[in-house]
């Protein structure tokens, strides 16, 4: 029972040809209870229906061409593939044997001979019955079949087609998939050779190291609830956004149900070919849902002549042709009076959720009046006429194949044994195959088409996205193109702003396995996860990140350190004592009123220069002392405020002066008392003290501060202390400070002061018993003792601090120790000067050194 249309009447050549006419054959319950026979079919395919017009309209066009094929008539011998595996086979075979003979002997039951098939549809069916005809080498020219593996001229020897192959296809979603930037993606393939070897080229095309597949389904061939719904679980679970799906509108259509129950949205849908212009899928109901998608169609084209084909259609006339009955019964939704042809039954389990068989026939009878031209339905849509122009170039294909057969030249043909060229009534299979294979090269209705030698063609697709049209239908509006020439050589352009998104926000969807790392954050790789799934790491100190999913993080410069955010370089913090600190601030202070104390000291003694107290041992020397001690305590403030190269050199060299200037006055004085007490118990002595002018004491300072001086320069010149950033201590901060160069000399320097000090302290502790100058010597002793105390709790406490305090450290004994000098020396007499006045007098100042005095 093979339905189809057959023509071959006073035909020379006839052309097979499968299409499906219906989506399905009814299962027969109970198979092997009566002989086999063939199955019938289900469910009016009015795209398959058109498909068969444009057949039978391009045979009617050649026949008409006085160019191609003058004088040859073709036939057509079509048969209804039903979608299904089982038929197309029934068909093949059907061709080969003339229906009724197991041997092939290529011819049809007519008695023209066939010369070449075109179809079957999809790819699995073209396979199956290329597998029988290749065995023949019989040509056969598809027209829908876009499978990879039909470009296997080992298994298909014999498969041509118009339809480019899927390769390119899955070329052009991976460029647009990288296009968009989209990282994160699932696929579906339909459970046939067509799905799953179109997602298997698009994975292989479309990973790297930036993009990865979210979730790879399959849409099972027999409807199964529970599959469906593990499929639409797997959708919804996963955070990828886009979704590519490869499959065929009649298997698609089961899941778009089952997703419409489940309330997906927010998708971006990656149509293939055959889905994304299909009356099917493409209805207003489903736009919720599929709105936005992008999808690809074969070229287009325009087929004149066509509509008009179409309309003529008369049912009833021609008492074989119940297949056009069945569409009028079908289109009009009536019922064919006396023709017992069944329609619009459903004889699947499970879908319907009916167990039982059902008829939905309708009770209206057909008149055979009804208007044709007001039937709004896809079989007369020829705005995209896509899959229909590849079924009107592959008759094409047929006919040059033949063109070129006849107008071989003998002596110039290809065949080798017998004669070289053939004659158009008596050729075989295999010889039209010869010419199929080689230099195919025609044109249809103005485009040039190339077969090559793999049987594939290259022609462009259209980039197209499913929009809302004016009147509420989808739309399908071109928004780019995708052009490959070779294997190599394409052309990929898209016009972003013209591309309808189906999500709230209307902006192209992000497709990520998790969130992008923010800038300060890095990649992590996450075990046994693809490389698209990552973790963020913050970056570590000091090391940032500016770019969101930074691979690594980079490490900051000298003198640089990370923020907090870690996405910037930032100067270190630096530390130094600044004059607006409140440490500093208070030192400052501290010094100043040191200074002013020491100058109001001074201005006593100017004041009462005359008397005996003042006028005793040395008044120069006082002064000098009190001008060294101002010296020292103001060179603190060196100390504070930004170290510079100046600072760091004159800091403690001037301290360094400054005290050896005031030891050395002191020494000076207290060699005179030492030496007066000495002289209280011997007669050397008393010698030895008469010989010690008060010159002397001046040429004692003199001596010393110029060797202090030298040491000074010799340090300054030799090996100078130098500003200094030091990093040691802490990664963020920067602590200025003084590099005190040459570390002996600065310890010959102030060992210089200390020798001084400890002379001073040795003299006048000899001295401390003498009554003379109001106790004087007692207390330089004081003085000196205080002096080393601060000085030597000085040095732990220096070397345990670090930055702005160790500074703090030593401008606190420096105010300390002048604080102490002034304190134990001045501080004594001025009470006497000021307060008693009574006791400022030659007699008790002078006592027996009197004579000491000018
Ligand atoms: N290739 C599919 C079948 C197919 C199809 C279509 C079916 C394509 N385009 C349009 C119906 C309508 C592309 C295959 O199986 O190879």
């Amino acid at each position: 029972d093979l339905r189809g249309y057959v023509n071959a009447e006073d035909a020379m050549h006839v052309i097979g040809g499968m299409f499906p006419m219906h989506f399905r054959t009814i299962l027969e319950e109970d198979p092997t209870s009566t002989p086999p026979n063939s199955p019938k079919c289900e469910g009016f395919n009015f795209r398959g229906y058109r498909w068969v017009k444009a057949m039978i309209h391009a045979i009617n066009v050649i026949n008409k061409d006085e160019d191609l094929l003058p004088g040859i008539k073709l036939g057509y011998q079509i048969y209804d593939t039903c979608y299904t595996m089982s038929k197309t086979v029934e068909n093949s075979l059907a061709f080969l044997t003339g229906q009724n003979e197991t041997t092939p002997v290529f011819r049809c039951s007519t008695g023209a001979p066939l010369a070449a098939v075109v179809g079957a549809g999809g790819s699995t069916l073209s396979i199956a019955s290329s597998r029988i005809l290749g065995l023949y080498y019989f040509p056969q020219v598809g027209y829908a079949s876009s499978s990879l593996l039909l470009t296997d001229k080992y298994q298909f020897p014999t498969y041509l087609r118009t339809i480019p192959s899927d390769a390119v296809q899955s070329k052009g979603m991976a460029d647009l998939v990288h296009h968009f930037g989209w990282r994160w993606i699932g696929t579906i393939a339909a459970d046939d050779d067509y799905g799953k070897y179109g997602v298997k080229a698009f994975k292989e095309k479309v990973e790297n190291t930036y993009t990865c597949i979210a979730f790879s389904e399959t849409i099972p061939k027999i409807y199964s609830r529970e599959k469906l719904k593990k499929v639409v679980e797997a959708i919804k679970n996963s955070t990828a956004t886009v979704i590519v799906v490869y499959s065929s509108d009649i298997d698609f259509h089961p899941l778009l149900e089952e997703m419409m129950v489940s309330n997906i949205s927010s998708k971006t849908w990656i149509a293939s070919e055959a889905w994304v212009t299909s009356a099917l899928i493409a209805r207003p109901e489903y736009f919720p849902l599929l709105g936005g998608a992008i999808g690809f169609g074969v070229r287009k084209g325009d087929i004149p002549g066509l509509k008009e084909f179409l309309l003529d259609v008369r049912p009833g006339e021609d008492p074989e042709d119940d297949m056009a009955i069945e569409f009028w019964q079908s289109a009009f939704n009536c019922t064919w009076p006396n023709a017992n042809i069944s329609y619009n039954t459903d004889n699947r389990k499970n879908v319907t959720g009916h167990e039982n068989r059902v008829n939905f026939a309708s009770d209206v009878l057909c008149t055979g009046k009804e208007n044709l031209a007001e039937l709004n339905n896809t079989y007369l849509d020829v705005s995209e006429l896509r899959i229909t122009y590849n079924v009107y170039k592959a008759v094409y294909a047929v006919a040059y194949g033949l063109e070129q057969l006849r107008t071989c030249e003998p002596g110039h043909g290809p065949f080798s044994s017998g004669p070289d060229c053939t004659k158009i009534d008596e050729f075989e299979p295999w010889q039209l195959m010869y010419y199929m294979k080689n230099r195919m090269t025609f044109s249809v209705l103005g485009e040039d088409v190339h077969i090559d030698d793999k049987g594939d063609v290259y022609t462009s697709y259209d980039i197209l996205n499913w929009q809302k049209g004016e009147n509420g239908e989808v739309a399908f509006v071109p928004v780019g193109t995708f052009n490959m020439t070779s294997e190599t050589d394409m052309e990929f352009h898209i016009q972003n702003d013209s591309i309808f998104w189906n999500n709230p926000a209307g902006a192209r969807p992000r497709s990520t396995c998790n969130l992008n790392c923010q800038p300060g954050y890095r990649k992590g790789i996450l075990q046994g996860k693809p490389s698209c799934c990552y973790d963020c790491i913050r970056c570590a100190e000091g090391q940032i990140s500016n770019i969101t999913d930074a691979r690594e993080c980079t490490g900051c410069e000298e003198d640089y350190w990370s923020n907090n955010e870690r996405n910037k370089c930032v100067l270190k913090e630096v530390e130094y004592l600044a004059y607006e600190d409140a440490l500093g601030i208070t030192l400052i202070v501290l010094s100043v009123f040191g200074a002013l104390v020491v100058l109001s000291v001074t201005g006593v003694y100017i004041k009462f220069r005359n008397t005996a107290l003042v006028k005793a041992n040395d008044r120069e020397l006082s002064f000098l002392i009190q001008f060294s001690l101002v010296g020292t305590l103001m060179t603190s403030i060196l100390f504070i405020g930004k170290p510079e190269d100046w600072s760091c050199m004159s800091r403690q060299v001037t301290l360094a002066l400054g005290f050896s200037v005031c030891l050395s006055c002191v020494l000076g004085k207290t060699v005179t008392l030492c030496l007066t007490q000495l002289a209280m118990n011997s007669k050397v002595a008393e010698k030895a003290r008469m010989l010690v002018k008060p010159i002397c004491q001046k040429i004692i300072v003199l001596n010393s501060v110029l060797t202090q001086v030298g040491i000074v320069c010799a340090y300054l010149i030799l090996n100078p202390p130098r500003m200094y950033k030091n990093t040691q201590f802490s990664i963020t901060k920067i602590i200025y400070e003084c590099n005190e160069g040459s570390i002996l000399y600065l310890c010959v320097m102030f060992g210089f002061d200390v020798f001084l000090a400890i002379l001073s302290f040795l003299t006048a502790f000899v001295a401390r018993k003498l009554p003379n100058n109001f106790n004087e010597a007692k207390f330089v002793t004081f003085g000196m003792l205080v002096f080393f105390i601060v000085w030597i709790s000085f040095v732990p406490a220096y070397l345990s601090t670090r930055g702005k305090f160790k500074v703090a450290v030593e401008i606190f004994a420096i105010l300390a120790s002048s604080f102490g000098l002034l304190g134990c020396i001045f501080v004594p007499k001025c009470y006497i000067i000021l307060l008693k006045p009574l006791r400022n007098t030659e007699e008790i100042v002078g006592g027996r050194a009197a004579t000491n005095d000018k």
